[in-house]
């Protein structure tokens, strides 16, 4: 395959080549993160979808969230030769080494749903979110859900080190700055995952005078949310009216929660993060055209007035 690309570049380059550009099948290999949340398994199921669709032979490497597992699987990828890489990066940093391997391969790297702190010049681009503006709905949301209350907030943070959480978190307090009113009393990671997310509200609970003190919940994924609202009925208060929850990626259980008053608000994140990567890496393949460094998603956001029942049967059709 590698030598085909050269000859077509050769030729493209050349101005030569009067007929299409060269068709060919491309090997994919994609390092994903693990299956963390609903996203994620949607994410991976989605990917897998579209890889058949387009007949491409994926290759696929699930890191159970271990970023060395991740650079082993772009090595591997690297020694079979495949044609492009898929990442979701668990963290932000620490791939400049890997990366820069992929780069001298000629092997083009497409990032999925998260960002690295490398320079951009060590991926083709990056398809995702708006991460901090996520965080900044999320934040506005609750401004106006409260108004002038005094409100404490908890925060259930992403993955450490994760360009999810250090975006989320500084987009919804840029969005309750200025409202001296709200006030984020506790903060902690629970790794994007349904049992930390419980956990650790089971903890803030017990800090907070048996939740009494706690307003709001701002979760940086739907799944962490639906643990904490579990964790708030235990403690025998009402998620959704005793403790307000908003959170982010549109899941469809987080539809249910808010079917039961149970959520208030989500910030939708697509998990079809795979179309947009495999459009792009086609025509980079074929003709060398060079796609923008960030093809970015959108956010929408939604609240129980937005009929979560036929949403829930919406989104249970999209990979989840
Ligand atoms: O919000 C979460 C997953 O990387 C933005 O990762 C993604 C996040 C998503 O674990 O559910």
């Amino acid at each position: 395959m590698k030598i085909l690309k050269t000859l077509a570049g050769a030729v493209a380059l050349a101005g030569l080549m009067a007929g299409p550009a060269l068709a060919a099948d491309m090997t994919v290999g994609f390092s994903q993160i693990g299956s963390e949340s609903g996203w994620r398994a949607a994410e991976t199921t989605l990917t897998k979808e579209q890889a058949e669709k387009r007949g491409i032979d994926l290759k696929f490497a699930d890191a159970q969230q271990k970023q060395e597992n991740q650079i082993k699987a772009i090595r591997s990828f690297i020694a079979q030769g495949v044609d492009a890489i898929l990442l979701a990066p668990v963290v932000a940093t620490g791939w400049d080494q890997v990366l820069e391997e992929a780069k001298d391969a000629e092997i083009p790297v497409v990032l999925l749903d998260r960002q690295v702190d490398s320079s951009d010049d060590l991926y083709l681009t990056a398809v995702g979110s708006d991460l901090e503006h996520e965080g900044e709905v999320a934040g506005e949301w609750l401004v106006k859900e409260v108004g002038d209350k005094d409100c404490n907030i908890v925060e259930l943070q992403g993955t450490t080190g994760s360009s999810p959480a250090i975006k989320r978190k500084a987009g919804f307090e840029k969005a309750i700055s200025g409202h001296d009113n709200l006030k984020i009393v506790r903060s902690q990671t629970g790794d994007f995952t349904r049992t930390k997310g419980k956990e650790v509200m089971e903890s803030f609970l017990k800090a907070e005078n048996g939740g009494k003190n706690i307003c709001a919940l701002y979760a940086h994924n739907d799944d962490m949310a639906v643990g904490a609202i579990q964790a708030i009925k235990e403690a025998g208060l009402k998620p959704g009216s005793d403790i307000l929850v908003v959170s982010i990626d549109a899941v469809p259980d987080i539809f249910l929660a808010m079917q039961n008053g149970e959520a208030n608000a989500t910030v939708e994140l697509t998990p079809n993060m795979a179309g947009p990567a495999f459009d792009a890496l086609d025509a980079y393949l074929k003709d060398g055209t060079k796609p923008e460094k960030f093809i970015q998603t959108e956010s929408k956001l939604y609240t129980q007035s937005d009929d979560p029942k036929s949403i829930y049967e919406e989104k249970k059709n999209q990979g989840y």
